[in-house]
């Protein structure tokens, strides 16, 4: 094993990066006594955190040092799922997984092999390192990771090539800000203090979410559309800049393509219409189109809320080619804001090894592959960064699946998750506190380099390390892999342009190739081939099933005609942190819908569909619309009644564009089961 350099067991207080998937990527300062971690607070170098986090993070030492962090390598000795482990040596262990590997891809070939994992902590050091060369040279089945954002980046990447967006400082130049389907109350909490400023200087706020969340209350306009209509509403405005003179003729001339066709499939959206499937008011949907409309700087920040479902690609990409139509563009604080992890233009060019032509499962169907599979069974699962039991849609088929007695399952995690209590194998990640990570924020334009300030914990190791060791187990490695982290870690400083990797060895943050404060169409432009905003991108309308801007009808039916949406929530990072204890969590429903069904605050429920049911208990509140009702995403099966959670509801239908998955196209009935 490659050897880390030692921490110091003295008093002190060290600078690391955040990486969790949160936008922010706050710099955290942490007090670390006698080789312990005792607090966790925010760094006041960095101006986007100054000087605060928020409570998740500040808490992470108890989920380092938990019951639940698992310390040591163990193997199964129990029925799966029962959560019975043995301790094993590392040596025994990864031994064991390597013959395992080895044997099933002599017997049927590497796509019996199946790496599951999305973003863990997130950073570039902890995915596509030295377990992408495992997996490649295995041949293994190759994984779409596309639980999150593949439509909003289908769409992005299409019409302006994943250019750098609006950026939080510049919200205060904003005149209108609007807030479409993104919480970041509770999402990326640095954006706050942003938008109090433009406020305080007289920016008009929209909000467009189903749910009346604090911000919304705040705003000059809610709009609370039915979950999946936001298609509906941004080409209705479309179509009312494109007739009332508000589009921006001579820009959309000179730098987009695709708009009359864009135009053309908005004709048909009236107020009325729209109104008649958002379940808006007509009128309200022309006042926020001609506030739109005469706003500059306007600001679009646009969410991963909307993309969850059957038209999450055509909404985001409907969205997102507002300021183009609309001539918002050219100006600080104008155009819209998304993702901005593209904007360092790293390319991963470490991944040296060509990706397979193997089996690709779209990991949203996990259950399905792991049941009914398409071509070889899948006889080993690695799952790493990530939490497929409780995350994944269609819970029951992932639980089946999990359960498979002749499928081996290596789980390699920081603590016991759900989905580690069906492994055959465990394996102990140290966390990032215990080491090295390169972590780019995706609100903020900002690149750290994270350092241990503290030992591993237990007999916890970083997956490059234990990633590299099975490479040489299975007899795959090269002369020139990285041994481990530290190794890959040079590495990856060595592919980045020479001043960018200089400041992050000196501890200091680089400058983004743009600035950090980027004007789209001033310091940036779409990273299309013609560095045009495509409208409505040839290639991309001939994919899509039904064609770009297609709107599809609700799948809600008679027998369970709620809609059941799962934001994120202020207890967890996706599932991360759900370990720890939080009250019983209710289901959101409003009170015409409650009061319809006999439900009563605080009642116990049950909610339930064709693919299953949980229980819990019921929350009234007009927070939540009529005819949708809200329940958080991330919660563990183990925090629940009977151990299903909303993904139990979930369909593993795709989204329209790039395969995501249809979160809250769940369409349930809601009953009350006791008082
Ligand atoms: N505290 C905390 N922060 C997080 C996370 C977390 O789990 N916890 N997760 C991180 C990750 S991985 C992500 S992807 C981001 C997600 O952060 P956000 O973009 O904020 O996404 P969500 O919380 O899924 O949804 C945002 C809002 O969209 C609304 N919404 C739901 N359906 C629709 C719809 O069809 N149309 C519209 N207009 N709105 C809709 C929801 O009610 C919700 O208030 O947050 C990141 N930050
Ligand atoms: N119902 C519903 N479900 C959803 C969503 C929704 O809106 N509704 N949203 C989805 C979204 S936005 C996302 S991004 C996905 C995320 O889904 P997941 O990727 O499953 O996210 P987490 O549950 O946070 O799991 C990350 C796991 O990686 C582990 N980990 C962290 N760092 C490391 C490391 O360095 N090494 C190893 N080996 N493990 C590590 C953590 O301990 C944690 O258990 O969930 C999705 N699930
Ligand atoms: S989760 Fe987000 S807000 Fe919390 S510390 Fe990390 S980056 Fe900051
Ligand atoms: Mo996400």
């Amino acid at each position: 094993m490659p050897v880390r350099p030692g921490i110091a067991p003295t008093s002190s207080t060290v600078e690391a990066a955040c990486p969790l998937d949160c936008p922010d990527a706050c710099t955290l300062s942490v007090t670390v006594r006698g080789g312990r971690v005792t607090e966790i607070d925010g760094a006041r170098g960095n101006e986007i955190t100054n000087g605060y986090i928020c409570a998740k993070v500040r808490k992470f030492h108890q989920r380092v040092y938990g019951d639940d962090r698992l310390l040591y390598p163990a193997v199964r000795r129990g029925a799966k799922g029962a959560g019975k482990f043995e301790r094993t040596s590392w040596d025994e262990a990864l031994s064991l997984i390597a013959a395992k590997l080895n044997e099933s891809r002599a017997r049927t070939g590497g796509a019996s092999i199946l790496p599951l994992s999305y973003g863990g902590s997130n950073g570039l050091l902890t995915q596509d390192t030295t377990d992408a060369a495992l997996f490649r040279r295995l041949g293994a089945s190759r994984l779409a990771r596309t639980v999150c954002a593949a439509p909003t980046g289908a769409a992005n990447q299409a019409a302006y090539g994943k250019m750098a967006s609006v950026t939080y400082q510049d919200y205060p130049d904003a005149r209108l800000i609007v807030l479409w389907g993104v919480n970041p109350g509770v999402s990326g909490i640095h954006l706050m203090p942003y938008l109090k400023e433009a406020r305080a200087k007289g920016a008009t706020l929209v909000v467009i979410d189903p749910r009346t969340t604090p911000l919304a209350r705040q705003a000059d306009l809610h709009l609370a559309p039915r979950p999946g209509t936001d298609v509906a509403l941004a080409l209705a405005v479309h179509r009312h800049l494109f007739e009332s003179g508000g589009a921006d003729l001579a820009f959309l001339a000179e730098h987009t393509t695709g708009w009359e066709r864009l135009r053309e499939r908005a004709s048909a959206w009236t107020p009325a219409r729209a109104a008649e499937v958002t379940g808006l008011d007509a009128g309200v949907i022309t006042r926020f189109a001609e506030l739109y409309a005469e706003s500059r700087p306007a600001l679009i920040n646009c969410g991963w809320g909307l993309e969850r479902n059957r038209n999450g690609g055509n909404a985001a990409l409907a969205v997102l080619t507002l300021p183009a139509v609309g001539g918002k563009f050219g100006v600080r604080g104008g155009g819209y804001a998304m993702s901005n992890t593209a904007s360092w233009g790293i390319e991963k060019t470490w991944m040296r090894d060509q990706e397979p032509a193997s089996r690709l499962v779209n990991m949203n169907q996990t259950g399905r592959a792991l049941t009914e599979p398409d071509g070889v069974p899948i006889d080993v699962l690695f799952v790493y960064n990530c939490n497929p039991a409780v995350t994944l849609p269609d819970q029951a088929r992932v639980i089946k699946g999990l359960e498979r007695e002749d499928l081996f399952t290596v789980v390699f995690e920081q603590v016991m998750t759900d989905t580690a209590l069906y492994a055959d194998v465990v394996l102990p990640a140290t966390t990032f506190l215990e080491g090295y990570d390169l972590v780019r924020g995706y609100g903020p334009i900002t690149l750290q380099l994270g350092r241990p300030v503290i030992d591993q914990v237990g007999e916890a190791r970083p997956n490059a390390d234990v990633f590299a060791e099975l490479t040489r187990l299975t007899g795959l490695a090269h002369d020139e892999d990285p041994q481990g982290e530290l190794d890959a870690m040079i590495g990856i400083l060595g592919e980045l342009p020479a001043q960018m990797a200089e400041d992050l060895r000196a501890g200091q943050m680089p400058a983004p190739p743009n600035g950090s404060r980027p004007v789209q169409f001033v310091d940036v432009f779409p990273r299309t081939p013609d560095r045009k905003a495509h409208l409505c991108d040839e290639a991309l309308d001939r994919e899509a099933p039904l064609g770009l801007y297609a709107f599809q009808p609700d799948p809600a039916t008679e027998a369970h005609p709620l809609a059941l949406i799962s934001p994120a929530s202020d207890r967890t990072i996706n599932s991360t942190l759900g370990e720890l204890p939080r009250p019983a969590v209710r289901l959101e429903i409003h009170p015409e819908d409650a009061a319809s069904r006999g439900v009563h605050d605080g009642d116990t429920v049950r909610v339930f569909n064709a693919l299953g049911e949980m229980v819990c208990p019921a929350h009234v509140t007009d927070h939540v619309r009529p005819g949708t009702v809200s329940y958080p995403k991330g919660v563990w099966r183990r925090a629940v009644t009977r151990g299903w959670t909303s993904n139990a509801l979930v369909p593993d239908t795709l989204t329209d564009l790039g395969g995501g998955a249809c979160f809250n196209d769940a369409r349930v009935q809601v009953a009350r089961v006791s008082r």
